[in-house]
């Protein structure tokens, strides 16, 4: 039977464009990789999204390194690279990297020089404005008990194609005011990403140590493999999961895990308010908002123009300090 429903899901209005752009590639016939790729590398160029890619925000040592990581559904072949630095498209190279039998997923300088040598845009990612923001994070911090972990946002996507493949993907410059060569959950397979084009894919966003300590994405997928839809898949993974945490860590950070199934349907659940962005075949693209809601369950509602006003205006606000306060 041929499979006709395209969709995907991407998390954080960030990704919004990019899901608009995986839309029009999927309707047209392009393949789940090539779709959540391009996706991913809008979110990557545009130097107002400071938690991923270009204008990313830097480690403590004030250098930016990234994390990505991009999965096939059908052949379930993986690549990812961790802290790798002055490169535009961290997810192409870790798509690359899935071409790879061996060495697959490489870190820090081994990553950075694969990507040289491959031929990938390479650039200095800290941008004048990440560089202020990272300055005046050092200073707050010196002055008043600051935590140095607040923010953070990782592009994290999923896609299915009219063949029915599917494809997974991440990137994320990781936690702003990292330590040197900390790595999140977002190149870690069945931890940040996992899809399996016969049962369907899921992807997380959040604080990476706790997202690590339940294997969140792969439990998503195995649920939903098992008949869950993916939103009773999200909320039965993530809702005792947190209490688990909290019951036995003592804690838990703040993190939001998407997916979508074979199928196209999709859920989403969240300790934090989440948007995130959907399309499916006969749905355009469209921005959502979810919380955590009664009885482990997650409130889902359309997002609101002045909700998406005050974002723009926060993500543009000039950054005191920069000579030309309203540079990128
Ligand atoms: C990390 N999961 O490095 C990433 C950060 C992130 O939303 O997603 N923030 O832990």
């Amino acid at each position: 039977m041929t499979h006709m429903t395209w969709g995907t899901i991407a998390t954080w209005r960030m990704a919004h464009e990019g899901v608009v752009k995986a839309s029009e590639l999927l309707a047209q016939d392009a393949s789940a990789g090539d779709a959540v790729e391009a996706l991913i590398n809008l979110v990557e160029a545009y130097p107002y999204y400071k938690s991923v890619g270009f204008g990313g925000l830097p480690n403590e040592e004030g250098v930016v390194e990234m994390d990505a990581a991009f999965m096939d559904g059908d052949t379930l072949a993986q690549g990812a690279v961790a802290g790798i630095h002055n490169v535009m498209h961290a997810v192409s190279v870790a798509r690359a990297l899935s071409a790879e039998h061996y060495n697959s997923f490489r870190v820090g300088a081994g990553a950075t020089k694969f990507a040289q040598l491959q031929g990938f845009e390479m650039t200095n990612m800290l941008t004048p404005r990440a560089k202020q923001v990272w300055l005046n994070r050092l200073a707050e911090m010196r002055d008043q008990d600051l935590n140095p972990y607040d923010g953070h946002d990782t592009v994290g996507a999923i896609t299915l194609n009219k063949q029915g493949s599917m494809a997974a993907a991440t990137s994320t410059s990781g936690l702003f005011m990292k330590k040197a060569g900390r790595v999140g959950d977002s190149p870690l397979s069945g931890s940040g990403y996992y899809v399996d084009s016969t049962i369907g894919g899921a992807a997380a966003t959040g604080l990476g140590e706790d997202i690590m300590k339940g294997c969140l994405a792969y439990e998503i997928v195995r649920r939903m493999g098992e008949g869950q839809t993916p939103q009773q898949a999200c909320d039965a993974a993530v809702y005792p999961f947190i209490e688990k945490l909290r019951r036995r860590y003592g804690k838990a950070g703040e993190f939001s895990l998407i997916a979508m199934n074979h199928q196209g349907e999709w859920g989403v659940a969240t300790n934090v308010e989440f948007t995130f962005s959907v399309a499916t075949q006969g749905n355009p693209a469209r921005i959502l908002l979810a919380n955590p809601g009664p009885d482990q369950t997650t409130t889902i509602e359309p997002i609101t123009q002045d909700w998406l006003d005050a974002y723009e205006k926060r993500i543009k606000a000039p950054v005191p300090g920069l000579a030309d306060p309203a540079r990128n």
